[in-house]
C-alpha cells in the first residue's frame, strides 16, 4: 500500500449501524408508512412540512444520542496520519466522522444538525426541533427547513467530489448499498480514472461487481484492520 498517496472514501449508512443509527434497508425504507423516498423530497414537505420536520427532528435527537464506533475512530486515525491526500464524501447526516475524529469530511447529502433558511438562504448549526417554526438566526423569518438533500435534490459540492475521483489513486466505499445516485456512480468514474477500488460492506452491495475487490463484514472489524494496513503498510 506504500504506492497510495491519494484516497477518496465514500461511506453509508453502513458505517454508522453499529453505533446505533438505523440504516435505510434496515428500516425497509418507511417511516410511519410512508417510504423515505416520499418523506424525504420537496414535494413530501411541501405536501406535509410538519410530518417531515418531525422526520428530521427524530433523526437529530437519534444522532445526537449515538457515539462513534472503531470505524469512525479509524478513519479518524487515518486523517492524523495518513499524509497523503484525503477526502472522505459521506452519504450520511450524522456527525459522527467528525466525533470520530476525522476532518477531511463532505457531507454530500447534507447535515442533520444543520438548518437551511429558505428566507435568506443561511445555514446554522441547530440541535433542537424545527416543527415549531422557530426564526431564523440571520433573518429572522419563520422559514428553516432541514439542510438535507432530497430525493431530486442535486447533492453538495459534486465539482468538488469529481475532482478527487478523478486524482484518486484508491476509491474505498463503506457501508453503502450502491442504491442511490449519483453516489453510486462515483467508483465507475474513480476506476475509469486509474484508481484501485476496494469495497468494505456487511453483504455483497448492487455496486460489488464495479470494484476490484470487496471485503464482507461489518465496518467496526473491516474499517480498522484495512487501516492499520494502509499506514502499517
Ligand atoms: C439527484 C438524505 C438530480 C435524506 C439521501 C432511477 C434510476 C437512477 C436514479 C434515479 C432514479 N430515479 C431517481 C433517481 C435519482 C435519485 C436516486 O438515486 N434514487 C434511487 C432511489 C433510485 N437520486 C437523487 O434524487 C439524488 N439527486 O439525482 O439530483 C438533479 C439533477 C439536476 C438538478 C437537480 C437534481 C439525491 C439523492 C440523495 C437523497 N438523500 N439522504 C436522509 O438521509 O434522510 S439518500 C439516503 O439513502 C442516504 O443518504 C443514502 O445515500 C441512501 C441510502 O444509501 P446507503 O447509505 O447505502 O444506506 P442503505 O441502508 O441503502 O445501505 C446500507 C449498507 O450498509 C447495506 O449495503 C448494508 O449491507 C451495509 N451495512 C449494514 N450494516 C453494516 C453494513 N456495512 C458494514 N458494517 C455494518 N455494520
Amino acid at each position: 500500500m506504500g504506492d497510495i498517496r491519494n484516497i477518496v472514501i465514500l461511506t453509508g449508512a453502513g458505517i454508522s449501524a453499529e453505533s446505533g443509527l438505523r440504516t435505510f434497508r434496515a428500516e425497509d425504507g418507511l417511516w410511519e408508512d410512508h417510504p423515505v423516498e416520499e418523506v424525504a423530497t420537496p414535494e413530501g414537505f411541501a405536501r406535509d412540512p410538519d410530518l417531515v420536520q418531525r422526520f428530521y427532528d427524530e433523526r437529530r435527537a437519534q444522532v445526537l444520542a449515538a457515539q462513534p464506533n472503531p470505524a469512525h475512530e479509524a478513519l479518524g486515525r487515518l486523517d492524523r496520519e495518513f499524509s497523503g491526500e484525503l477526502l472522505i464524501v459521506t452519504q450520511n447526516i450524522d456527525d459522527l466522522h467528525e466525533r470520530g475524529g476525522a476532518s477531511r469530511v463532505l457531507h454530500m447529502h447534507g447535515e442533520a444538525l444543520s438548518a437551511w433558511c429558505l428566507g435568506c438562504d443561511a445555514r446554522h448549526r441547530w440541535q433542537g426541533t424545527l416543527r415549531d417554526g422557530p426564526a431564523c438566526p440571520s433573518c429572522g423569518q419563520a422559514a428553516l427547513r432541514p439542510d438535507i438533500v432530497w430525493f431530486g435534490e442535486m447533492p453538495y459540492q459534486m465539482d468538488r467530489i469529481f475532482r478527487a475521483l478523478g486524482q484518486a489513486d484508491l476509491f474505498l466505499s463503506i457501508g453503502t448499498s450502491g442504491a442511490v445516485y449519483p453516489a453510486a456512480g462515483f467508483v465507475q468514474h474513480a476506476v475509469q480514472s486509474g484508481a484501485r477500488a476496494l469495497e468494505l460492506n456487511l453483504e455483497e452491495s448492487l455496486g460489488s461487481r464495479n470494484f476490484h475487490e470487496t471485503r464482507l463484514g461489518p465496518a467496526s472489524e473491516l474499517v480498522p484492520a484495512w487501516v492499520e494496513q494502509v499506514l502499517g503498510g
